[in-house]
């Protein structure tokens, strides 16, 4: 059994307590590794190694930062496929899903690697004469990054890269469930030629773990991917000195199929969206509001769909569906099952845990008769599950839409350019998507929620600079007396 360590200082260490705990195969539940459970003493030597990087790291060129940036690219590129089917056996979405993550993380290596020789600022006029103005960009320091299970490559990459661009050096957590992929990730960024201190790796359970991260007075800013529930404290903790924050949380993403869509295309994105890494993105459909008119043809349909799903093992190619990622989100989507039959919605496809093999299935699953307001509809089950809601017009289903407390994702699907136009202005999200699925977001584009699915941070696209940068900005006056703004009126 191969035991992971942790990554401080540029060394691979054991947690200070020697405590371990242990990694499953979500699909097989075979044990893959012994993971270090590190303690706020690790998380403080990896605070302290990050801030004594830190001054050689903000001060080597960017272009010189993403040199690195671009080999570890490179690396992550010719391990493509070793790195999915790795990832696939720990957390168990299918081969193509995977593939796609790792990709993700490519896309955005390279990306981040570019900014190296940009990192912008802006530039404009004085009000007064002999002087000049703009803004300079400086890393934050050391920042915390605290990542999730569904995108074991895809997110940390999404945090680490820009924040490395930028100057910034790191303690980094990943999920308890997903830490091996991040093991990798840190490996291929030191093969990379990453220097010691920059990035250090620190496994273990949140409370003890993200919270001392949180804690830390030597963090200066936290990027948070999870749960609303945990992003709260995340907030919470924060705010006692200060830190920056930057939350990406919780999704209840709508598809509002109208009743000029073509209904075949948009049972493909429902499929995809609800179904896809088995309903466990945040960005996920979890309801379809469906014009009433063609509300009944498009159940038919894409309950017909979903009994052609193959759910199984994730490496097997022609898999659909693989396992959740443990026993208790398992429990959970079971028990939300429960209340929506509870609550008087109608179960129409699925609905139970399957044994297909002998780890975590749930069978994909459509409540039809939702009303917005029942907790299925309401709550993120983060599972296969979606629930179909009539509205009677555009107005209503927008108003439906709206109904919950996040505003991640959503979708419609229409051929009515007006409609389409009405949908971006009103639905409050801070993704949209016409004609397709809710989730596939491009790395180059900013990604990121309204109301409680965030807290207006955006990651990825020129965002991802802003998350990882202070601006600075500078008034250079070359007259050689006194200027004073707004009382030295130049005209
Ligand atoms: C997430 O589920 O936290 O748009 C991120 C998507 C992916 C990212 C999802 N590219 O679905």
């Amino acid at each position: 059994m191969q035991e992971y360590k942790l990554f401080i200082n540029g060394e691979w260490v054991e947690s200070s307590t020697g405590e371990t705990f242990d990694d499953y195969n979500p699909t097989t539940l075979e044990l893959i590794g012994k993971i270090q459970r590190a303690s706020q003493d690790d998380v403080q030597r990896a605070a302290d190694s990050a801030e004594d990087a830190f001054e050689r790291w903000s001060s080597t060129p960017p272009p010189y930062r993403g040199k690195i940036l671009f080999q570890a690219a490179r690396m992550l590129e010719e391990r493509k496929e070793e790195l999915a089917r790795l990832m696939t056996i720990e957390m168990g979405k299918v081969l193509d899903e995977t593939r796609g993550d790792v990709q993700e993380a490519i896309d955005m290596t390279y990306y981040a690697a570019g900014e190296g020789r940009r990192l912008l600022g802006e530039t404009t006029p004085s009000e007064l004469p002999n002087k000049f103005c703009l803004t300079v960009r400086r890393p934050i320091g050391v920042v915390g990054l605290i990542t999730p299970w569904n995108f074991p490559l895809a997110i940390p990459s999404w945090k680490i890269m820009p924040a490395l661009i930028c100057g910034n050096t790191a303690v980094f957590k990943p999920a308890s469930d997903t830490p091996i992929l991040a093991i990798e990730l840190v490996k291929i960024l030191t093969e990379a030629g990453l220097p010691k201190g920059v990035l250090n790796l620190v496994t273990g359970d949140g409370s003890t773990v993200g919270g001392a991260i949180i804690r830390n007075r030597k963090i200066r800013s936290i990027s948070f991917t999870g749960s609303l529930e945990t992003g709260k404290l995340v907030m919470g903790e924060a705010s006692r000195d200060m830190k920056r924050v930057s939350l990406e949380l919780g999704g209840k993403n709508p598809i509002i199929v109208m009743d000029d869509a073509d209904l075949n295309l948009a049972v493909d994105g429902i499929l995809w969206g609800a179904f896809g890494t088995a309903g466990q993105r945040c960005t996920a459909a979890s309801r379809v509001i469906a014009h009433e008119k063609i509300l009944p043809l498009l159940q038919e349909k894409l309950i017909e769909r979903t009994k052609q799903l193959k759910i199984g093992n994730g490496l097997d190619e022609g898999t659909d569906i693989g396992p959740v990622i443990n026993n208790s989100q398992l429990q959970k989507i079971a028990k939300y099952v429960e209340i929506g039959k509870d609550e008087g919605a109608k179960l129409v496809q699925g609905g139970s845990i399957i044994k297909p093999l002998p780890g975590y299935f749930f069978e994909p699953t459509i409540f039809t008769d939702a009303a917005s307001d029942m907790k299925i509809a309401q709550d993120e089950i983060f599972g296969p599950v979606v629930s179909l809601i009539s509205a009677g017009n555009l107005d209503e289903a927008i108003q439906i839409a709206n109904s919950v407390v996040y505003g991640l994702s959503s979708s419609i699907y229409t051929d009515s350019i007006n409609d389409a136009f009405r949908a971006i202005e009103k639905i409050e999200a801070g993704i949209t998507y016409i004609n397709s699925s809710t989730i596939g977001a491009e790395i180059h584009l900013p990604f990121g929620g309204v109301k409680s699915s965030g807290n207006g941070a955006r990651e990825a696209g020129t965002t991802a600079i802003e998350e990882f940068t202070e601006l600075k900005t500078v008034y250079f006056d070359y007259s050689g007396k006194l200027q004073k703004a707004q009382i030295d009126l130049a005209y």
